[in-house]
């Protein structure tokens, strides 16, 4: 794979990225089609269900033959909702693939691969460790964990100041962050497919959790989970009276009093029952969830954590100074002390700089 490939390869991540808001199930995938150093054609999957990104640059261009696909995901070798893409390629007389990713999905994991080559099409494959085969498959994190571990992929949202507080020692975290920050978040929102918080920040914060401070606007609202094992959880909550801007999930411990659960389905919310963080998640993935955002408290990221759940930190360090040791940090609720033989590894910690705070980016385990 030389410059030329990475490039095309990179345009094809691009296309992909497209469907960032809109793939919430599925993969995102961008296909770019090649010939004689020219772009025939570019296509993407817009939508769960939709035309896969071949299929979309295939019907762009009437011939296509001696071409080279760059594909950001392995082309499917299944009949799901559309017919497989390895085959439409092969059709088309497609000359070469060049593959950013394989695709973990059961019905394809390299059968692509192995029906382009039996066909006499030169197939490369990114290397997995690779800059462009790590960031194919971060791009579809969602997918890939939801595909192959059976839950959605976390990401751990929060705001710090340079002591890494989170909130004062009264609860007040408003604001840490700047607008620019806030605004990311929002972005992010409208991508996830559920936005996740504990009652304790819920309350606090009063938050609404919807996607709104967004350009363009959000077309659909993630799913807004909250973690209340009592179901304390007022029904005056801004997140419940919100409920009909947009879904909202409470989950409880299995001895949460009844009565409870129905003042708050009365309210407008859904009930579930999880008794702990990776049966959340697994209640979660079940409703077709891929993507949790995590926004606290320090209490729910702590069980998470300690479950070994999260996957990504996105962590927004504004320039400020608690100093008030009783102030939240991250993670709360540590049974015991750790030592710095305990101390959790990233697989890579970036920095990033939006406004006037600077958000770290750190990814605790690469997607499978
Ligand atoms: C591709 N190109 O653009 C996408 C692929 O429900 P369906 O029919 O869309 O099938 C979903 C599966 O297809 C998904 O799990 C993944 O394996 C593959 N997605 N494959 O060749 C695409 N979106
Ligand atoms: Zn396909």
């Amino acid at each position: 794979m030389n410059g030329v490939d990475e490039a095309h390869l990179r345009r094809a991540l691009d296309l992909a990225e497209q469907g960032r808001r809109t793939v919430t199930q599925g993969a995102m995938v961008g296909c770019v089609l090649v010939r004689d150093d020219a772009i025939l054609a570019e296509g993407f999957h817009a939508r769960p269900g939709g035309p896969h990104a071949e299929a979309v640059a295939l019907a762009a261009v009437a011939d296509a033959r001696g071409a080279t696909a760059y594909v950001s995901l392995e082309p499917c070798a299944h009949h799901g909702r559309t017919p497989p893409c390895a085959d439409a390629l092969i059709a088309a007389g497609i000359a070469r693939v060049v593959v950013a990713a394989g695709d973990p999905f059961p019905l394809v994991a390299g059968t692509g691969i192995d029906r382009l080559r039996a066909a006499g099409i030169d197939v490369e494959v990114a290397d997995r460790a690779s800059p462009i085969g790590l960031a194919a498959r971060r791009q579809n994190a969602a997918y890939r964990t939801a595909t192959v571990l059976g839950r959605p992929h976390v990401t751990y949202k929060a705001a710090v100041t340079v002591d890494g507080r989170t909130a004062t020692r009264a609860g007040d975290s408003r604001w840490i962050s700047g607008p620019e920050s806030r605004r990311l978040v929002h972005e992010w929102r409208a991508a996830a497919g559920a936005v996740l918080v504990g009652r304790g920040t819920a309350i606090a914060d009063d938050a609404t959790l919807t996607a709104r401070d967004c350009d363009p606007v959000a077309a659909r609202q993630p799913l807004r989970v909250v973690a209340d094992r009592s179901a304390l959880l007022p029904i005056t909550a801004h997140v419940v009276r919100t409920s009909a801007e947009g879904a909202v999930l409470v989950v409880v411990g299995p001895n949460a009093p009844a009565s409870r659960r129905s003042a708050l389905e009365r309210a407008g919310v859904e009930t579930a029952v999880a008794a702990d963080a990776p049966a959340l998640l697994a209640l979660l993935h079940a409703r077709g969830v891929q993507s949790v955002l995590l926004e606290g408290g320090p209490t729910l990221a702590g069980a998470l954590l300690a479950a070994a759940v999260i996957d990504r930190l996105a962590v927004f360090v504004a320039p400020g100074v608690m100093g008030d040791p009783a102030a939240p940090g991250l993670f709360g609720d540590a049974l015991a002390p750790v030592a710095i033989a305990d101390v959790v590894p990233l697989a890579s910690l970036e920095p990033e700089t939006v406004g006037r705070d600077i958000l770290l980016d750190g990814w605790l385990r690469d997607p499978p």
